[in-house]
């Protein structure tokens, strides 16, 4: 990298009920984090309610996982944070691998997914998978985050 500015790019980076149950799994993704140089903009702890669990996951509403994924994502805490990185969306995704679970462990064995993925629903992490979502879901997890206040910035634009 050396002197040349790097342009950050903003995501919302979910650690779910299934991997904040198991200490260990929580620590090694968070180390994943750390590891891989994103900056942590915000992190913090919270638990859904039911409804705060539709409302995330409205768009699946009609599929045949809906009502398990509602379920476990309200079922205990969870931590989000707002993560910075060149290509933060795309790298916190790879990082992540598939969302089917045999996928994630025959394709990407080293993902997080593909280590720790329980099941389907149960695949310990979420990450936004554009710049709308993320804007959105920065926003539906840290409402007082002025995502558009933050880019305007200079400062933590050039690290
Ligand atoms: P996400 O939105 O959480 O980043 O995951 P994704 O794009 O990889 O997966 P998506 O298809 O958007 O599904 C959202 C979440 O629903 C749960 N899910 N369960 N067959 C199942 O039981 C099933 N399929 C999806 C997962 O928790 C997934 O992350
Ligand atoms: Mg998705």
């Amino acid at each position: 990298q050396g002197n040349s500015a790097r342009i950050l790019q903003l995501t919302l980076a979910v650690i779910k009920p299934d991997a904040i149950a198991h200490p260990v799994i929580f620590k090694a993704v968070h180390e994943k984090i750390l590891l891989n140089k994103f900056l942590i903009v915000r992190s913090k702890e919270l638990s859904w309610r039911r409804e705060d669990s539709q409302n995330f996951y409205r768009e699946h509403s009609g599929r045949f996982f809906y009502q398990r994924l509602v379920e476990f994502m309200s079922s205990g805490p969870m931590r989000a944070y707002i993560l910075a990185h060149e290509d933060a969306i795309q790298l916190w995704r790879s990082l992540m691998g598939p969302t089917k679970v045999y996928r994630a462990r025959n394709t990407e064995p080293e993902s997080i997914r593909g280590m720790y993925g329980l099941t389907d629903t149960r695949n310990t992490t979420h990450g936004s998978d554009s710049l709308e979502s993320a804007n959105r879901e920065i926003t539906f997890f840290f409402p007082e985050f002025c995502v558009s206040h933050w880019y305007q910035q200079d400062e933590p634009h050039f690290r």
